[in-house]
């Protein structure tokens, strides 16, 4: 049941696909495409109360990713997830896109937890795929360092039968065995446990093939180094109340991301613009 002061900030439609954005932070809780199963996982359990994360969709993961590292009593992964974004524009973009432009200000005076002056502004836009931007701007006099991400929660047939491609060779901070550093072989990869893994230097697409639904789901990207991975597998799964039992075989975390050693650091009056793009085709 939502929520009643978790408001919907737009449903987007075009000819070929539709998107659910909520006002709680920026949240995009549905994508779907003409034809097809949707395209994101959304938990049945998900909270809908105004200040607390969705469980699917693409959570914002701003300014740190996990917990903060001064501060174990943070919330995890930041602020902007939880906060109340504001609508700048809603409309359509030629005869066959909707774009929705959010804002977000966080005021350094109101926040004890991460007192910057700094603005985000998130363009959504809705055509044949779903094409992501998100801009912070420094609006203070000195540099910032901040992590974020699109926590993108894609919706699978089985997590077991899916492979995970883009990623060979690359160096990944495995967070499922205390940190360690490790090199992805050359096959894809398959999810055959709690896979947790923080991607470094990731310029490139990823491919996730979906066999038994028949369907290729591609995420490429702009200006984001780290791509994460995560499935919570059977027993993590029990341990978060806003997940069924079995949901970790519907869904496969593909985050597009700048963290750990791909943090950003702002000069004052810059601004540093992430994107992505998140496509599906039937195979
Ligand atoms: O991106 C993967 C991760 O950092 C995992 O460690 C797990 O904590 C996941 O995010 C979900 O975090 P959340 O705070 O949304 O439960």
């Amino acid at each position: 049941m939502v929520d009643a002061g978790m408001q919907k900030a737009a449903e987007l439609k075009t000819p070929s696909a539709r998107a659910v954005v909520y006002h709680n932070g920026a949240h995009i809780t549905e994508f779907e495409l003409a034809g097809q199963r949707p395209v994101l996982f959304l938990s049945s359990k998900s909270n809908w109360t105004n200040g607390m994360a969705i469980r699917g969709g693409i959570p914002i993961i701003f300014p740190w990713f996990g917990a903060k590292a001064d501060n174990p009593k943070a919330p995890m992964h930041g602020l902007a997830r939880t906060a109340l974004w504001q609508t700048e524009r809603m409309g359509f973009v030629g005869e066959t896109s909707m774009e929705l432009i959010m804002t977000l200000r966080n005021n350094p005076a109101e926040n004890h937890l991460w007192p910057f002056d700094v603005s985000l502004r998130y363009i959504i836009r809705l055509g044949t795929a779903l094409d992501l931007e998100l801009a912070v701007t420094n609006q203070a006099d000195k540099p910032l360092v901040f992590e974020e991400a699109f926590h993108t929660y894609l919706a699978v047939s089985d997590v077991r039968q899916i492979s995970i491609h883009g990623l060979t060779g690359k160096t990944y901070i495995d967070k499922t065995e205390q940190m360690q550093r490790k090199t992805q072989d050359a096959s894809p990869i398959s999810i055959t446990a709690e896979t947790d893994r923080v991607y470094l230097n990731t310029p490139d697409p990823c491919i996730v093939e979906d066999p038994t639904w028949t369907r290729r789901i591609t995420i490429s990207k702009a200006n984001s180094s780290t791509t994460v991975v995560w499935n919570p597998w059977i027993e993590k799964t029990k341990s978060l109340s806003d997940l069924a039992s079995d949901d970790w075989q519907r869904f496969v975390c593909i985050e597009t991301a700048n963290a750990a050693d791909n943090a950003i650091t702002l000069a004052p009056g810059a601004t540093h613009s992430m994107s992505a793009s998140i496509s599906a085709s039937m195979t």
